[in-house]
């Protein structure tokens, strides 16, 4: 197998981790993104978002990154980081859905006028900024009372924890304070403990 990725893309990320967490034969490939590789015809033909984490198994494209974790657990059921039974897949897809309509695009408002603006030469816009922020804190709260008692998102580690701590890892220069949330700041020390996490760690 193939991922087809950028190492500071916390999409990117979550699957990076996920591979050494299973210990998955995956090649990891860097697209670079600077020169417009996303963009290619060969690379719009895997996935025609033009967009990284792009994953390819023997011939079988697979891009979202919540849709590579569910693809990659399956492959190693006895891990049970992706549940079986009823209430746990659906419990695992509600975070996940959770992730990619709410707390991805909360915090990545909140990325766009930090790091991203940086890397882009722009001005910060400090009204989008306050904007952001509000939000994220809004979800750190949600986030903090279903963590409040419980070690992981859905009771035991599964794939949904490496979904959603994907979002705060470059929490530093986005200026995400934890310190308000005392169970989400434990819950990320947990799975930042984690070699198949720190291995995969943005290189800041
Ligand atoms: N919802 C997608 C988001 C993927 C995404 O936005 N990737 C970014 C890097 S973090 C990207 O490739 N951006 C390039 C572009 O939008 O042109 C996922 O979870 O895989």
């Amino acid at each position: 197998m193939k991922l087809y990725e950028h190492p500071m893309s916390s999409a990117a990320f979550k699957v990076r981790a996920l591979v050494y967490e299973l210990g998955l034969p995956v090649t990891f490939v860097t697209v670079d993104m600077m020169k417009g590789e996303h963009k290619a015809p060969d690379f719009l033909a895997r996935n025609p978002n033009g967009k990284v984490p792009t994953l390819e198994d023997d011939g079988f494209c697979l891009w979202e990154s919540n849709a590579i974790l569910c693809y990659l657990a399956a492959k190693k059921p006895e891990s049970g980081l992706l549940p079986t039974d009823a209430r746990g897949v659906a419990q695992v897809q509600q975070w996940l859905q959770w992730h990619a309509t709410t707390f991805a695009p909360s915090t990545g408002e909140v990325m766009g006028e930090t790091l991203y603006a940086k890397f882009m030469g722009r001005a910060k816009d400090e009204a989008k900024y306050a904007a952001g922020m509000e939000k994220v804190r809004r979800d750190l709260g949600v986030l903090e009372k279903t963590l409040a008692g419980r070690e992981y998102l859905c009771g035991k580690l599964t794939i949904a924890d490496f979904s959603l701590v994907s979002a705060l890892l470059l929490r530093t220069p986005m200026g995400v304070d934890l310190e308000p949330f005392p169970h989400v700041k434990a819950w990320v020390a947990r799975m930042e403990a984690r070699e198949s996490v720190r291995k995969s760690l943005p290189p800041l």
